[in-house]
Protein backbone atom coordinates (compact mmCIF):
# COMPACT_ATOMS: atom_id res chain seq x y z
CA UNK A 1 0.00 0.00 0.00
CA UNK A 2 2.77 2.39 0.67
CA UNK A 3 3.43 2.30 -3.23
CA UNK A 4 0.82 4.41 -4.21
CA UNK A 5 0.32 7.58 -2.72
CA UNK A 6 -3.12 9.10 -2.36
CA UNK A 7 -4.16 12.01 -4.14
CA UNK A 8 -8.29 12.43 -3.43
CA UNK A 9 -11.18 10.18 -2.30
CA UNK A 10 -13.15 9.74 -5.88
CA UNK A 11 -16.23 7.70 -4.07
CA UNK A 12 -18.01 5.57 -1.91
CA UNK A 13 -18.85 2.52 -3.20
CA UNK A 14 -20.97 -0.01 -2.30
CA UNK A 15 -17.79 -2.19 -0.95
CA UNK A 16 -15.58 0.28 -0.13
CA UNK A 17 -13.82 3.82 -0.68
CA UNK A 18 -11.98 4.50 -4.00
CA UNK A 19 -9.43 6.94 -4.03
CA UNK A 20 -7.55 8.24 -6.89
CA UNK A 21 -3.80 7.70 -6.18
CA UNK A 22 0.05 7.40 -7.79
CA UNK A 23 2.58 5.18 -7.59
CA UNK A 24 5.31 6.54 -5.97
CA UNK A 25 8.51 5.19 -8.18
CA UNK A 26 5.80 4.70 -11.97
CA UNK A 27 4.17 7.92 -11.18
CA UNK A 28 1.02 6.15 -12.66
CA UNK A 29 -2.30 7.19 -11.79
CA UNK A 30 -4.71 4.41 -10.65
CA UNK A 31 -7.35 3.69 -8.61
CA UNK A 32 -7.44 2.08 -5.58
CA UNK A 33 -10.41 0.38 -3.89
CA UNK A 34 -10.39 -0.48 -0.14
CA UNK A 35 -12.85 -3.23 0.76
CA UNK A 36 -14.29 -3.35 3.78
CA UNK A 37 -15.37 -6.41 4.67
CA UNK A 38 -18.63 -7.58 7.06
CA UNK A 39 -16.53 -9.76 9.34
CA UNK A 40 -13.06 -7.51 9.13
CA UNK A 41 -11.95 -10.37 12.35
CA UNK A 42 -12.11 -13.10 10.20
CA UNK A 43 -10.03 -11.61 7.35
CA UNK A 44 -10.75 -12.29 3.43
CA UNK A 45 -12.34 -15.37 2.88
CA UNK A 46 -10.05 -16.98 0.82
CA UNK A 47 -12.89 -17.85 -1.77
CA UNK A 48 -13.82 -14.03 -2.16
CA UNK A 49 -9.73 -13.79 -2.96
CA UNK A 50 -9.79 -16.26 -5.43
CA UNK A 51 -12.89 -14.70 -7.12
CA UNK A 52 -10.96 -11.26 -7.40
CA UNK A 53 -7.98 -12.80 -8.76
CA UNK A 54 -9.82 -14.54 -11.69
CA UNK A 55 -10.88 -10.90 -12.62
CA UNK A 56 -7.29 -9.73 -12.91
CA UNK A 57 -7.41 -12.12 -16.47
CA UNK A 58 -10.75 -10.02 -17.76
CA UNK A 59 -8.90 -7.76 -20.26
CA UNK A 60 -11.13 -5.76 -22.44
CA UNK A 61 -11.10 -2.09 -23.31
CA UNK A 62 -14.80 -1.60 -21.79
CA UNK A 63 -13.91 -3.30 -19.27
CA UNK A 64 -11.81 -1.19 -16.22
CA UNK A 65 -8.33 -3.28 -15.61
CA UNK A 66 -8.01 -4.64 -12.26
CA UNK A 67 -3.81 -4.45 -12.45
CA UNK A 68 -3.39 -5.82 -8.91
CA UNK A 69 -4.94 -6.81 -5.69
CA UNK A 70 -3.06 -6.04 -2.22
CA UNK A 71 -4.34 -8.46 0.77
CA UNK A 72 -2.99 -7.17 3.89
CA UNK A 73 -4.14 -7.56 7.45
CA UNK A 74 -7.70 -8.14 6.95
CA UNK A 75 -7.80 -5.65 4.48
CA UNK A 76 -8.04 -6.19 1.00
CA UNK A 77 -6.75 -3.24 -1.69
CA UNK A 78 -7.80 -3.14 -5.47
CA UNK A 79 -5.82 -1.75 -7.84
CA UNK A 80 -7.74 -0.63 -11.00
CA UNK A 81 -7.17 1.38 -14.01
CA UNK A 82 -8.08 5.23 -13.41
CA UNK A 83 -10.25 7.14 -15.17
CA UNK A 84 -12.15 10.55 -15.34
CA UNK A 85 -15.59 10.46 -13.94
CA UNK A 86 -18.82 8.05 -13.78
CA UNK A 87 -21.45 8.34 -15.85
CA UNK A 88 -23.45 10.06 -13.26
CA UNK A 89 -20.97 12.80 -12.89
CA UNK A 90 -21.27 13.15 -16.24
CA UNK A 91 -25.14 13.26 -16.76
CA UNK A 92 -24.51 16.57 -14.19
CA UNK A 93 -22.13 17.99 -16.75
CA UNK A 94 -24.07 17.56 -19.41
CA UNK A 95 -27.26 19.31 -17.39
CA UNK A 96 -29.91 17.10 -19.02
CA UNK A 97 -28.69 16.67 -22.67
CA UNK A 98 -26.80 13.94 -23.95
CA UNK A 99 -26.83 14.03 -28.16
CA UNK A 100 -27.93 11.22 -29.37
CA UNK A 101 -24.81 9.90 -31.12
CA UNK A 102 -23.02 9.88 -27.65
CA UNK A 103 -26.29 7.72 -26.71
CA UNK A 104 -25.48 5.23 -29.36
CA UNK A 105 -22.15 5.13 -28.95
CA UNK A 106 -21.74 4.74 -24.91
CA UNK A 107 -24.81 1.62 -24.97
CA UNK A 108 -22.52 -0.08 -27.64
CA UNK A 109 -19.37 0.54 -25.49
CA UNK A 110 -21.67 -0.61 -22.82
CA UNK A 111 -22.68 -4.31 -24.57
CA UNK A 112 -19.62 -4.66 -25.89
CA UNK A 113 -18.28 -4.97 -22.51
CA UNK A 114 -21.21 -7.01 -21.08
CA UNK A 115 -20.52 -9.61 -23.94
CA UNK A 116 -16.81 -9.61 -23.13
CA UNK A 117 -17.84 -11.00 -19.54
CA UNK A 118 -20.97 -12.72 -20.39
CA UNK A 119 -19.30 -14.90 -22.50
CA UNK A 120 -16.22 -15.24 -19.64
CA UNK A 121 -19.15 -16.80 -17.58
CA UNK A 122 -18.92 -13.02 -15.68
CA UNK A 123 -21.99 -11.30 -14.34
CA UNK A 124 -22.29 -7.38 -12.66
CA UNK A 125 -25.55 -8.08 -10.57
CA UNK A 126 -25.82 -4.20 -9.96
CA UNK A 127 -24.74 -2.22 -13.11
CA UNK A 128 -25.70 1.62 -12.66
CA UNK A 129 -24.37 4.94 -13.49
CA UNK A 130 -21.81 5.05 -10.97
CA UNK A 131 -19.61 2.06 -11.91
CA UNK A 132 -19.39 2.89 -15.78
CA UNK A 133 -16.77 4.98 -16.12
CA UNK A 134 -16.11 7.55 -18.76
CA UNK A 135 -12.50 8.40 -20.40
CA UNK A 136 -11.44 11.79 -21.82
CA UNK A 137 -11.36 10.02 -25.14
CA UNK A 138 -15.09 9.19 -24.77
CA UNK A 139 -14.49 5.52 -24.38
CA UNK A 140 -16.47 3.76 -21.34
CA UNK A 141 -15.93 1.39 -19.15
CA UNK A 142 -17.66 -1.14 -16.57
CA UNK A 143 -16.51 -1.49 -12.58
CA UNK A 144 -16.97 -3.54 -10.27
CA UNK A 145 -18.02 -6.03 -12.53
CA UNK A 146 -17.42 -9.75 -10.43
CA UNK A 147 -17.81 -8.42 -7.11
CA UNK A 148 -20.88 -9.32 -6.01
CA UNK A 149 -20.23 -12.89 -6.53
CA UNK A 150 -17.26 -12.64 -4.60
CA UNK A 151 -18.55 -10.65 -1.83
CA UNK A 152 -21.88 -11.02 -1.97
CA UNK A 153 -24.51 -7.76 -2.60
CA UNK A 154 -25.33 -6.33 0.64
CA UNK A 155 -28.40 -4.70 1.63
CA UNK A 156 -26.65 -1.26 2.52
CA UNK A 157 -23.25 -0.10 1.28
CA UNK A 158 -20.50 0.42 3.60
CA UNK A 159 -21.77 4.22 3.62
CA UNK A 160 -25.01 3.04 5.49
CA UNK A 161 -26.39 4.61 1.85
CA UNK A 162 -28.89 1.94 0.19
CA UNK A 163 -28.00 -0.25 -2.36
CA UNK A 164 -30.27 1.29 -5.41
CA UNK A 165 -33.55 -0.80 -6.66
CA UNK A 166 -33.59 1.40 -10.14
CA UNK A 167 -31.56 -1.19 -11.89
CA UNK A 168 -32.68 -4.70 -10.62
CA UNK A 169 -35.16 -6.37 -12.84
CA UNK A 170 -38.34 -7.59 -11.75
CA UNK A 171 -37.35 -11.65 -11.47
CA UNK A 172 -34.67 -10.27 -8.84
CA UNK A 173 -37.00 -8.13 -6.69
CA UNK A 174 -39.13 -11.27 -6.11
CA UNK A 175 -36.12 -12.55 -5.01
CA UNK A 176 -35.46 -15.42 -7.73
CA UNK A 177 -32.59 -17.26 -6.45
CA UNK A 178 -30.75 -18.34 -9.26
CA UNK A 179 -29.30 -15.38 -11.84
CA UNK A 180 -28.08 -14.95 -15.25
CA UNK A 181 -26.50 -12.77 -17.57
CA UNK A 182 -30.45 -11.11 -18.10
CA UNK A 183 -29.99 -9.82 -15.05
CA UNK A 184 -27.52 -7.33 -16.45
CA UNK A 185 -29.45 -6.93 -19.52
CA UNK A 186 -32.13 -5.41 -18.14
CA UNK A 187 -29.75 -3.07 -15.81
CA UNK A 188 -28.97 -1.83 -19.81
CA UNK A 189 -32.05 -0.84 -20.73
CA UNK A 190 -32.56 1.39 -17.67
CA UNK A 191 -29.35 3.04 -18.17
CA UNK A 192 -29.78 3.27 -21.58
CA UNK A 193 -33.23 4.93 -20.77
CA UNK A 194 -31.76 7.48 -18.51
CA UNK A 195 -28.85 8.52 -21.07
CA UNK A 196 -31.89 9.20 -23.75
CA UNK A 197 -33.52 11.14 -20.67
CA UNK A 198 -30.12 13.11 -20.10
CA UNK A 199 -29.81 11.40 -16.62
CA UNK A 200 -33.12 11.00 -15.28
CA UNK A 201 -33.84 7.97 -14.33
CA UNK A 202 -36.48 5.64 -15.91
CA UNK A 203 -37.48 3.56 -12.40
CA UNK A 204 -36.47 5.70 -8.93
CA UNK A 205 -38.61 3.61 -6.47
CA UNK A 206 -38.24 4.07 -2.92
CA UNK A 207 -38.89 0.23 -2.01
CA UNK A 208 -39.21 -3.53 -3.63
CA UNK A 209 -42.87 -2.73 -3.78
CA UNK A 210 -42.80 0.53 -5.37
CA UNK A 211 -40.26 -0.73 -7.89
CA UNK A 212 -42.21 -3.17 -9.04
CA UNK A 213 -45.05 -0.88 -9.58
CA UNK A 214 -43.24 1.52 -11.51
CA UNK A 215 -41.85 -1.26 -13.99
CA UNK A 216 -45.45 -3.16 -14.23
CA UNK A 217 -47.38 0.51 -15.17
CA UNK A 218 -44.38 0.69 -17.65
CA UNK A 219 -44.63 -2.41 -19.35
CA UNK A 220 -47.52 -3.71 -18.41
CA UNK A 221 -47.96 -6.52 -16.05
CA UNK A 222 -46.96 -9.87 -16.38
CA UNK A 223 -49.57 -12.33 -16.58
CA UNK A 224 -48.81 -16.51 -15.99
CA UNK A 225 -49.16 -16.92 -20.27
CA UNK A 226 -46.08 -14.35 -20.69
CA UNK A 227 -44.09 -15.70 -17.09
CA UNK A 228 -45.35 -18.69 -16.06
CA UNK A 229 -42.43 -19.41 -13.64
CA UNK A 230 -43.11 -15.83 -11.81
CA UNK A 231 -45.75 -17.49 -9.51
CA UNK A 232 -42.84 -19.98 -8.28
CA UNK A 233 -40.11 -16.73 -7.26
CA UNK A 234 -40.46 -16.69 -3.37
CA UNK A 235 -41.70 -13.33 -3.21
CA UNK A 236 -44.17 -13.36 -5.92
CA UNK A 237 -47.18 -11.61 -5.37
CA UNK A 238 -49.96 -10.02 -7.85
CA UNK A 239 -50.51 -6.79 -8.74
CA UNK A 240 -52.93 -5.05 -10.51
CA UNK A 241 -53.16 -5.74 -14.47
CA UNK A 242 -51.67 -2.33 -15.68
CA UNK A 243 -51.84 -1.79 -19.36
CA UNK A 244 -48.42 -1.92 -20.95
CA UNK A 245 -47.46 2.17 -22.17
CA UNK A 246 -45.90 3.29 -25.41
CA UNK A 247 -42.32 3.67 -24.96
CA UNK A 248 -42.39 7.07 -27.46
CA UNK A 249 -43.80 9.18 -24.32
CA UNK A 250 -41.61 7.50 -22.10
CA UNK A 251 -37.66 8.28 -24.20
CA UNK A 252 -38.54 10.96 -26.45
CA UNK A 253 -35.67 11.32 -27.86
CA UNK A 254 -34.82 7.64 -29.08
CA UNK A 255 -35.36 7.00 -32.72
CA UNK A 256 -37.44 4.26 -33.75
CA UNK A 257 -34.64 1.21 -33.56
CA UNK A 258 -33.61 2.43 -30.26
CA UNK A 259 -36.95 2.17 -28.98
CA UNK A 260 -37.50 -0.96 -30.10
CA UNK A 261 -33.85 -2.14 -28.71
CA UNK A 262 -35.10 -0.93 -25.18
CA UNK A 263 -38.32 -2.55 -25.55
CA UNK A 264 -36.13 -6.02 -26.01
CA UNK A 265 -34.17 -5.20 -23.13
CA UNK A 266 -37.31 -3.98 -20.70
CA UNK A 267 -38.82 -7.34 -20.96
CA UNK A 268 -40.50 -8.92 -17.35
CA UNK A 269 -39.41 -12.74 -18.07
CA UNK A 270 -35.95 -12.92 -18.19
CA UNK A 271 -35.87 -16.18 -20.77
CA UNK A 272 -37.25 -13.13 -23.18
CA UNK A 273 -34.72 -10.56 -22.39
CA UNK A 274 -32.56 -9.77 -25.54
CA UNK A 275 -28.66 -11.35 -24.78
CA UNK A 276 -25.79 -8.62 -25.29
CA UNK A 277 -24.56 -10.56 -28.50
CA UNK A 278 -28.19 -10.38 -30.07
CA UNK A 279 -28.28 -6.52 -28.48
CA UNK A 280 -24.99 -5.39 -30.18
CA UNK A 281 -26.36 -6.61 -34.09
CA UNK A 282 -29.60 -4.87 -33.75
CA UNK A 283 -30.27 -2.68 -36.20
CA UNK A 284 -29.78 0.82 -33.68
CA UNK A 285 -26.20 0.38 -34.35
CA UNK A 286 -26.38 0.42 -38.41
CA UNK A 287 -24.32 3.37 -38.43
CA UNK A 288 -22.57 3.41 -34.65
CA UNK A 289 -19.11 5.17 -34.99
CA UNK A 290 -16.60 2.87 -33.04
CA UNK A 291 -12.54 3.35 -33.59
C1 LIG B 1 -12.58 1.21 -10.27
C2 LIG B 1 -13.69 0.92 -9.54
C3 LIG B 1 -14.56 1.91 -9.20
C4 LIG B 1 -14.29 3.23 -9.58
C5 LIG B 1 -13.14 3.52 -10.32
C6 LIG B 1 -12.29 2.51 -10.67
N1 LIG B 1 -13.05 4.84 -10.64
C7 LIG B 1 -14.05 5.57 -10.19
S1 LIG B 1 -15.18 4.67 -9.33
C8 LIG B 1 -14.21 6.98 -10.42
C9 LIG B 1 -15.29 7.76 -10.00
C10 LIG B 1 -15.15 9.07 -10.40
S2 LIG B 1 -13.74 9.29 -11.23
C11 LIG B 1 -13.29 7.69 -11.11
S3 LIG B 1 -16.22 10.41 -10.09
O1 LIG B 1 -15.39 11.51 -9.64
O2 LIG B 1 -16.91 10.71 -11.31
N2 LIG B 1 -17.24 9.98 -8.99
Amino acid sequence: MDQYEKIEKIGEGTYGTVYKAKHKTSKEIVALKRVRLDDEDEGVPSSALREICLLKELKHRNVVRLYDVLHSEHRLTMVFEYCDQDLKKYFDSCKGNVDAKTVQSFMHQLLLGLDFCHANNVLHRDLKPQNLLINKNGELKLADFGLARAFGLPIHCFSAEVVTLWYRPPDVLMDAKVYDTSIDMWSAGCIFAEMANGGVPLLPGYDVDDELKRIFKLLGTPTLTTWPEMKQLPSYKEFPAYPPVSLVNVCPTLNEQGRKLLQQLLVCNPKYRLRANKALVHAYFVDVQSR
